[in-house]
């Protein structure tokens, strides 16, 4: 019997100015998931998607001023505590946890229970670093805190449903940044992260970048998360996202990344848990980037050419 995958559909839609990203799960599944993983070699079960209102019905500014210009803080916290529960109800049963965003605030849940019972690392393909404040963040979307969430930074220090004390800082290693805040580069910098940046994809090469940031993620922990943002890829590869940022990751060089961490799978069963976040179907052409989505996962789950 080989894996068995939980798909999770998170269809947060609070984090990002853009509507559309909520319809990211449906989207991901139509663009044949479920078969991807089959060919991959695990079984995938549909676990469905979280029930979530309407962001039309909610007031974004209604935690305020408790923290700062975060949008829709309550809703994000409400969804990421059920999200959170249910990582870590489908890693008590023997299952691995495949969260399909919505924004990128769905990694505070799934995080938050990837890690009640492991050290974990954390593998961050994203054109951005994630790891604004509300002290720092210029837009208040929650998409853009994630990692601050998770590590209780700033406003966060006693966010419990969002941080994750068992999340190693040291353990996570950005691969592909190319956007990153004024005041935000600051605290990737004054940070104990690895970041690998485009610069170093350019230099080095997707496979050996992929290898280091491994390296980091596994060592001393108990399993790694994979945080896949489809931003993190070129435009031209993934157009439906909503903070596109030319300069991306290729097709090809995306492939052999996450094709790199399943062989470190394969022999190390290093794998915990992975998001995969920012599908936006109404900014997509043709749903290519919910495909590529989902060819991206079924490469990291094991689908080989040969
Ligand atoms: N860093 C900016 C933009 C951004 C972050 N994540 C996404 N966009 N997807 C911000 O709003 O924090
Ligand atoms: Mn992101
Ligand atoms: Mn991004």
């Amino acid at each position: 019997m080989g894996t068995t995958v939980r798909i999770i559909g998170a269809p947060m839609d609070y984090g990002a100015d853009r509507r559309g990203v909520d319809m990211g799960p449906s989207a991901i599944r139509y663009a044949g998931l479920a078969d991807g993983l089959e060919r991959a070699g695990v079984d995938p079960v549909d676990a469905g998607d979280l029930l979530m209102p309407r962001a039309e019905e909610r007031d974004p500014d209604a935690n305020q001023p408790s923290h700062g210009n975060a949008k829709f803080l309550r809703e994000v916290e409400d969804i990421c505590r059920r999200l959170s529960d249910q990582v870590a109800d489908a890693l008590a049963n023997g299952e691995f946890p495949l969260v399909l965003g919505g924004d990128h605030s769905v990694a505070i849940g799934s995080m938050h229970g990837s890690a009640r019972d492991a050290d974990l690392g954390t593998i961050w393909f994203d054109a951005h670093a994630d790891l604004n404040t509300p002290e720092t963040s210029p837009s208040g979307n929650v998409h853009g805190m994630p990692l601050a969430a998770t590590l209780g930074r700033g406003m966060f220090e006693t966010t419990e449903w969002a941080t994750a004390p068992r999340v190693r800082e040291d353990a996570i290693a950005y691969v592909g940044l190319r956007s990153i805040d004024e005041r935000e580069r600051e605290l990737v910098r004054e940070s104990e992260m690895t970041a690998f940046t485009m610069a170093d994809i350019d230099e080095r090469g997707m496979t050996a970048v992929v290898e280091d940031a491994l390296d980091v993620a596994t060592d001393g922990t108990d399993g790694v998360h994979v945080s896949l943002d489809l931003d993190w890829l070129d435009p031209k590869t993934a157009p439906g996202v909503g903070t596109p940022v030319r300069g991306g990751v290729t097709y090809r060089e995306a492939h052999a990344a996450l094709e790199t961490v399943s062989q470190r799978h394969d022999a190390d069963g290093i794998l915990r848990s992975m998001d995969v976040v920012e599908v936006n179907p109404i900014l997509d052409e043709g749903n290519e980037t919910a495909t590529v989505a989902a060819e991206l996962t079924a490469s990291a789950f094991g689908k080989r050419i040969l």
